[in-house]
């Protein structure tokens, strides 16, 4: 059996437009606050971890402020955890109990966000994960590093994979059918063969009837690559490519995630987060080498984003607020401008407009290798003022106060119309 994918459906048009999007992660675990994984970091059988799902009760929760802090940070799509690997389920799915209408929440609390959302013409992406820790039929392989107690991985041997196959297959249909036109579905993860999670082979998961079975429900949707048989969208976690990314030799349409701290889920003591300015640079990053960047906020049990994430949030929107134009509709610059060093180019091929961003400065000339003779005029983006240009140089004009002393900036961006 081969397991090619259809063709994509070539409705990525937005999604490259777009560039720049919010992850959330939002479940039992934000109550634990301490990791979406742990479940199975701490070897919690699913009647212990039952713990969290009596206490879900986000009385604080306010999608239309969600929605509006993803806006005003320049996000354009949002894609949610209907569900992640504990198996609790965000929506009122008619094949399960494990959801929130039966939790204290006592209600669907994915419709209202869909909604909140769509309202401000973002688009609507579902992460869906295929493992699932509380249903009877999901198989656990002992020999992945899943940790579990050893009564859980016996009992699993018991179980019948194919009636949980059926599931994802049922609830795939009911997210696809009872929310209108989803945009984009991120199946997380699947594993190759020799790992064989549920013991038998990736074939397993039905992935390539799934695929069908989504395109005919939804033949304008994008695919995420974690069913392992290709997809729309490559979506490499947690790190930056040094350049575009390539899969079979051609380059594709790729996303990374990542998170504002280390963990997905709302934890409490995490303290590694990430500065407003390397955010900003990992978003320009992403776009130089044509990619999009989906960055994750997990909010609290109470419903909440954490207040370190609205900061973050806070101070990108500032930044978008005068550069998004180096942004949307951006990808990496033809292969014969020369990067300079230490420094960022996105270019937007609709306008012919080139966006040098200098993550080092003050400075004094930049030598543009490959610019020469195709520069009409340059300026900053911050406030259009002009930059004097040589021929093959740029000039900051740091006497003349183009960077004032005080003004927030991340980089220093300019604005190159350029000839091709
Ligand atoms: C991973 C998951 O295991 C993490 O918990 C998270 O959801 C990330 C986006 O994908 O594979």
């Amino acid at each position: 059996m081969t397991f090619e994918i259809q063709p994509t459906t070539g409705n990525s048009e937005w999604f490259t437009q777009d560039r720049f999007g919010l992850f959330i992660h939002w479940g039992l675990y934000s109550l634990g606050a301490r990791h979406e994984w742990l479940q199975s970091r701490e070897r919690l059988s699913p009647e212990k971890y039952g713990k969290y799902f009596k206490r879900f009760d986000p009385d604080l929760y306010d999608p239309e402020l969600w929605a509006q802090l993803a806006g005003d940070a320049g996000m354009k799509y949002f894609v949610v955890t209907t569900k992640h690997h504990e198996g609790f389920c965000l929506w009122d799915s008619k094949l399960t109990d494990y959801k929130a209408p039966n939790s204290p929440a006592g209600r669907d609390v994915l419709r209202p966000m869909v909604d909140a959302f769509r309202r401000r013409d973002m688009k609507v992406g579902f992460y869906h994960s295929l493992i699932d820790w509380h249903h009877p039929h999901y198989t656990v392989d002992p020999k992945h590093p899943l940790r579990f107690d050893p009564e859980f991985i016996e009992a699993s041997k018991q179980r019948d994979f194919a009636q949980y196959r059926d599931y994802l297959f049922g609830q795939t249909r009911e997210l696809l059918t009872e929310f209108g036109p989803v945009d984009l579905m991120f199946y997380d993860f699947s594993f190759p063969e020799e790992n064989g999670l549920a013991g038998k082979g990736k074939d397993d998961w039905g992935s390539a009837e799934l695929v069908r079975m989504i395109r005919e429900l939804q033949p304008n949707i994008l695919l995420n690559d974690r069913l392992q048989i290709g997809g729309d969208i490559t979506t490499p976690e947690q790190y930056i490519p040094t350049r575009w990314v390539e899969v079979n030799g051609k380059r594709v349409v790729w996303e990374t995630c990542h998170t504002f701290s280390g963990s997905w889920g709302y934890h409490r003591e995490e303290e590694t987060w990430k500065s407003v300015e390397v955010l900003i640079k990992m978003l320009i990053d992403v776009v130089s080498k044509g990619g999009n960047l989906l960055l994750n906020v997990g909010p609290t049990g109470r419903g909440e984003f954490d207040e370190r994430a609205i900061d973050r949030l806070k101070g990108i929107g500032e930044w978008m607020k005068r550069h998004s134009r180096s942004i949307y509709g951006c990808t990496q610059a033809p292969d014969s401008f020369e990067c300079p060093r230490d420094c960022r180019l996105t270019y937007n091929p609709q306008t012919n407009r080139m966006y040098l961003h200098v993550y080092s400065w003050p400075f004094k000339n930049i030598h543009l290798r490959g610019f020469a003779g195709r520069v009409e005029y340059a300026q900053l983006l911050n406030d259009a003022s002009e930059i004097r240009f040589k021929e093959g140089f740029v000039q900051s004009g740091i006497e003349e106060g183009a960077y004032r002393e005080g003004r927030d900036e991340s980089t220093l961006t300019l604005s190159l119309p350029v000839k091709q």
